[in-house]
């Protein structure tokens, strides 16, 4: 036995090297796409937590101002007018701040812009299917806060859609239904509505 052991020394034949490449090359085309979905469900999670965070914070923010509150990303919008929630307000019955910083694009899992707005048509946005029958019952502005996203894939989306609009009908797009709605990789979320 050692003898023959030696002689194997001289390292892997052709025909061994062709098996270890073959399990190699399998095992990265099993691996790296599931790495890659791994990682766009943490940014799928990353959104949800931020919907339900600005979720209570808006409607803590509605109950104690009576307002609606707009949060803006980006270096224009860094004044505290621009951050209801984050930022201390002179209006009445304000008691925050309601979050911990001010929404700013990097808490949009894919880079993009993200505002947080105070009415329902938004970005070009022509209406919202609430009840999910196929046609919009809501068409004109409204008060609410919607959070609007730039450079969510449409997987994505549709993911965070089964998980927050979930029981769409037949036949519904999930694009345009409920109070999830994706276009072109825009993204609008009905986060607080007064009703
Ligand atoms: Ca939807």
């Amino acid at each position: 036995m050692n003898t023959r052991r030696r002689g194997r020394r001289g390292g892997f034949t052709l025909l061994e090297l062709i098996v270890v490449l073959s399990v190699l090359i399998a095992l990265s085309a099993i691996l790296v796409p599931s790495i890659g979905s791994v990682m766009e469900d943490s940014k799928v999670s990353q959104l949800a937590v931020l919907y339900d965070t600005l979720k209570e914070a808006s409607a803590r923010h509605n109950f104690d101002t009576g307002r609606f509150a707009i949060e803006y990303s980006g270096s224009n919008y860094v004044a505290s007018s621009y951050h209801d929630l984050a930022m201390e307000q002179s209006y009445a019955g304000w008691k925050g701040p309601y979050i911990e910083e001010p929404v700013n694009s990097k808490h949009n899992p894919w880079k993009g812009n993200l505002h947080l707005y105070r009415n329902l048509l938004v970005n070009g946005l022509t209406g919202w299917d609430l009840d999910r029958d196929g046609t919009y019952e809501v068409t004109a502005q409204g008060d609410a806060c919607v959070l609007w996203l730039q450079n969510v894939p449409e997987g994505s989306a549709e993911e965070l859609d089964e998980a927050l609009d979930t029981g769409v009908g037949d036949g519904v797009d999930w694009r345009t239904a409920g109070r999830i709605q994706w276009s072109g990789g825009t993204m609008w979320m009905l986060v607080f509505q007064n009703t």
